[in-house]
């Protein structure tokens, strides 16, 4: 009982993030700007709204250009209790769910997105709200890189159009 409910917030949450906006184009530029840089980079982050006791999530991309692989080995923020690094799967049933991972590797010369229905960075138990325009910290650590700070601007689950 207890599962299906999560699974069931599992699925609204996914579906009320399918419906943003993805602008392709605008990516594909900051990407191509991204080549050339010889330092791991993080772009286009953001932290879906929430109410405060509630969960969110952190999302973002990782550009790593150079030619050793790195890992995400940590994430904090003050935001909430318990900043987790977590993964989506789909279990033998079919039906999707998330887990928390000890790390995420980015390997040499790629991208790895930080996105719904994917890896993403999880706050559990928002200590305050999360509303549209907040700007929210995040730090993640790079086994590499070392220490990345991010400022990630709240959206909300559906834009109008
Ligand atoms: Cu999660």
């Amino acid at each position: 009982m207890k599962k299906s409910l999560i699974v069931l917030m599992l699925a609204l949450l996914f579906y009320s993030c399918s419906k943003e906006k993805t602008d392709t184009k605008e990516n594909e530029i900051k990407n191509n700007l991204n080549y050339g840089i010889s330092e791991l980079t993080i772009t286009e982050p953001w932290v879906r709204v929430a109410a405060e006791g509630m969960n969110t999530a952190f999302f973002f991309k990782v550009t790593n250009p150079l030619e050793q692989n790195d890992t995400l080995i940590s994430a904090e923020s003050d935001i909430a209790e318990i900043i987790e690094i977590h993964e989506t799967f789909v279990d033998e049933n079919g039906l999707m769910g998330m887990r928390k991972i000890p790390f995420a590797v980015i390997p040499s010369n790629s991208t790895v997105e930080f996105k719904p229905r994917d890896l993403h960075v999880m706050a559990i138990r928002l200590k305050q709200d999360v509303k549209t325009g907040d700007t929210t910290l995040l730090k993640l650590t790079f086994n590499n890189a070392g220490e990345k700070k991010i400022f990630s601007a709240a959206r909300d689950f559906v834009r109008p159009k």
